[in-house]
């Protein structure tokens, strides 16, 4: 595979180039620029290794994105990239990228993790040890170190702000970016922070694809298929969905125009989609990987998994949303059941156990806290806590190690006590993670050790079948 990019200016900075945005967004930006033009080609930033810049260097930044559907795969070569950065290494050169003139928008996938926030509160952790680094240093490690330095130099070159394009699985993730901005922007420059409150713009996104890690036997598969040794392709689903709130400091591409809804408030999206899919893909997750199972589809193929999953937004979580208008849940959560079971999607249900801190309380605890206050039922999300917790002990219910990641893991470790109300205790008083509501009900406590003594003496299936 070999391109020759464009050298027109660059409209959009992308931190976090991983598989999820040059499957997801760059696809959507690249055909708003076919449909309605306009400069709006891409520089990525790695912000942590130098892989994918590594392998995309050599094809002159282009990539296919495979679409992996029930009965065959389509490939698309995406060119819209113009360079890619990798920030430890030169992060004076990221700046410089998002202070330049011609960027309106900088967009970010950098996993929930990557805003330094704490996910209970969606504050920032000013005691996270990067933007302890980030407060003394004009050259930043973090995303909102990256933001606030690029807008300070902004400011002091005259320019606008660009358009903060937040593209991660968090409730209100505009919202919470800018919370994260201003109280680093505060503590760096008083002065700084009222600009961007004033100027700036934080426009809330719901994102939804589902993308894979590719695979080396992807590799060689694409190859067969196309002909073209290509070493940095993207896997994923036909589906894709976009919702965008419409509040931008800057220009945009027309993204409306090929496919993304523009809405004022994403809200309701949000809560759908992060409770409906995410919850439910989380606690497939480790109920699945517990159960040993590979994958989401292998999970789903498991009579006693897929009827759990139904279980769970029927009774638990379809009752605790109010639907985006016009959106009806039950076929939401219908056509969520096959996007599941696609089996060419060969999404690892380790992968998606990985930072179960971070996505917990938007994904699970929030419906659980609202379903116990309303009194209905939220067992089967329980046992998915309780499966978490097991997961996150190090060890499946073989005894046999697992690859647990996640930026408390150690904590999460400790924390485990084969003695299930010593666990409980210890995991409750994780104030990170669970919020107040759940912390203090005595109820819920009684319930998770319940349903970690199902675990232990049954198994995953058997817990689930005994629900
Ligand atoms: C998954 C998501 O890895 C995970 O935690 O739940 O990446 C999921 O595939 C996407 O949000 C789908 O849009």
């Amino acid at each position: 595979m070999n391109h020759t990019p464009s050298t027109a200016p660059a409209g959009i900075v992308h931190l976090g180039l991983g598989a999820f945005f040059r499957a997801h967004g760059a696809i959507y930006v690249a055909q708003a620029m076919q449909a309605s033009g306009g400069d709006w080609g891409i520089i990525g930033v790695s912000l942590q290794s130098p892989g994918t810049r590594d392998r995309l260097a050599p094809q002159g930044w282009a990539y296919t994105a495979l679409e992996l559907g029930p009965k065959g795969e389509t490939p698309q070569v995406v060119t819209i990239l113009r360079d890619v950065l990798v920030a430890p290494e030169n992060p004076q050169a990221v700046l410089d990228a998002m202070a330049a003139p011609s960027v309106q928008i900088v967009s970010l996938t950098v996993t929930e993790k990557g805003y330094c926030h704490e996910p209970s509160t969606g504050r920032l952790n000013a005691d996270h040890p990067d933007i302890r680094h980030d407060r003394a240093s004009g050259l930043p490690k973090s995303a909102p170190g990256f933001l606030v330095r690029a807008l300070q130099a902004r400011r002091a070159a005259g320019l606008k702000p660009f358009t903060v394009l937040c593209c991660d699985n968090l409730p209100e993730n505009g919202r919470v970016v800018r919370g994260v901005v201003l109280d680093l922007a505060r503590l760096i420059d008083p002065a700084l922070a009222e600009w961007i409150a004033a100027e700036g713009a934080f426009p809330s996104t719901m994102v939804d694809r589902i993308v894979p890690a590719t695979t080396p036997a992807d590799l060689d598969r694409l190859e067969a298929l196309t002909g073209l040794r290509d070493e940095a392709p993207v896997m994923h689903e036909p589906f894709r969905q976009w919702v965008i709130e419409d509040r931008f400091c800057a220009g945009r591409p027309d993204l409306g125009a090929v496919g993304a809804q523009m809405v004022a408030d994403v809200t309701p999206f949000e809560h759908m989609k992060l409770r409906m899919l995410n919850g439910t893909h989380s606690s497939l997750a480790y109920l699945g990987y517990l159960a040993g199972h590979e994958t989401i589809a292998d999970t789903m193929a498991d009579p006693v998994l897929a009827g759990y999953v139904t279980r769970l937004w029927r009774d638990e979580i379809i009752p605790a949303l109010t639907p985006p208008e016009g959106v009806d849940l039950a076929g939401y959560a219908e056509a969520l059941r096959d996007r599941y079971a696609n089996p060419a999607i060969r999404h690892r249900t380790w992968q998606i156990a990985m930072d179960g801190s971070q996505k917990l309380p938007q994904r699970i605890l929030g419906t659980i806290a609202e379903g116990r206050a309303a009194g209905r039922p939220v067992a089967g999300l329980t046992l998915a806590v309780a499966a978490w917790m097991r997961y996150a002990s190090g060890r499946g219910l073989d005894g046999a190690p697992i690859d647990v990641r996640d930026p408390l893991a150690a904590h999460l470790a400790a924390a485990w006590d084969d003695d299930p109300g010593r666990a409980v205790a210890a995991f409750l008083s994780l104030a990170q993670i669970f919020p107040p509501a759940l912390r203090d009900d005595r109820g819920f406590a009684r319930d998770l050790e319940t349903a970690l003594r199902a675990l232990a003496a049954r198994g995953a299936r058997g817990a689930v079948e005994a629900l």
